[in-house]
């Protein structure tokens, strides 16, 4: 017969099951701890490395989210499983021969109603935030970078300095991008539909012909950072591998100087001093030019 203590055991499996969930997060969550200082981002152990050190807030975001709702929808893992096996061998034929003979329950119902509302509200909320956050680029942005997918490569264009990379998979000629820079990303592609993604930045964004699709990111460190392409998009998609290396100011001037960057009349004079050369030098060379 179902009796009080019955009752007590279902309470105490499903707190079990919640502090199971938790645990669960948390689990999730450490996983992600930051990296050691000085070292790359991308250097993962060997538990971790299908997960990706969070370098910029979207992906620290996304990251918090994750373990939210792993914590919030684990219970209803655990707890269920757990009672199942509480009733097959509590309530059996042998242990339990006179069955109860109710039918329904009132406050149940709306127990088991209302509970998984507040918990589709409690996952809603945070990640509708998350969301929000993740899809406004900056409005003034300090760099504008087009991403174009190809079958099967990615080529960047940084239109302010008229430079162009293609990143084959390889990594012999990845993107270059200054640490803690807001950044915008306008993607398009030239076939077929592809993603870019990479799993440090937070970004996965869709990138498809005929139109422009938006993203943005700015992180927070310096390194080699990994990504792919994330949109089933033909025979090779799988070597679609993206390169983005982050890297000081400097460092950043110095790549786009090696790429024959073109720098607008209004940064000559920042940059030369950046890198340390007669600014004179550089105006002369550039009045030469404009005067051929
Ligand atoms: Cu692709």
């Amino acid at each position: 017969m179902f009796k009080d203590k019955d009752i007590r055991n279902l309470v105490a499996i499903w707190v079990v099951g919640t502090l199971l969930a938790f645990a669960s997060a948390a689990l999730v969550y450490s996983f992600y701890s930051p990296a050691a200082p000085g070292g790359s981002p991308t250097e993962t152990s060997p538990i971790t490395n299908w997960i990706f050190q969070p370098s910029t807030t979207v992906a620290e975001m996304v990251r918090v989210n994750t373990a939210w709702t792993v914590a919030v929808i684990f219970p209803f893992l655990f707890a269920p499983i757990i009672t199942l096996l509480y009733i097959i061998g509590r309530f059996n034929e042998k242990n339990n021969p006179v069955p109860a003979t109710f039918h329904e329950h009132l406050p149940l119902e709306v127990f088991w109603t209302i509970v998984p509302a507040v918990v589709l509200v409690a996952m809603a909320v945070p990640a509708y935030g998350v969301l929000r956050y993740m899809e406004k680029p900056p409005t003034k942005p300090d760099l504008v970078v087009d991403v174009v997918g190809a079958q099967f490569y990615w080529q960047y264009t940084l239109p302010k300095y008229d430079v162009t990379v293609t990143d084959e998979g390889d990594g012999k000629d990845p993107l270059v991008l200054p640490v803690d820079k807001a950044i915008l990303l306008n993607g398009q592609s030239f076939q077929v539909n592809h993603a870019w993604w990479v799993p440090a930045f937070g970004v996965k964004f869709d990138v498809i012909p005929g139109r422009i699709n938006t993203s943005w990111i700015r992180t927070k460190r310096e390194g080699s950072y990994k990504g792919q392409c994330a949109e089933l998009c033909g025979t090779l998609h799988a070597y679609m591998l993206i390169h983005v290396n982050v890297v000081p100011e400097k460092e950043f001037y110095q790549w786009l100087k090696k790429k024959g960057a073109k720098f607008p009349p209004e940064e000559q004079e920042y940059v030369a001093a950046l890198l340390g050369e007669d600014v004179t030098a550089t105006a002369l060379a550039t009045s030469t030019t404009t005067n051929h």
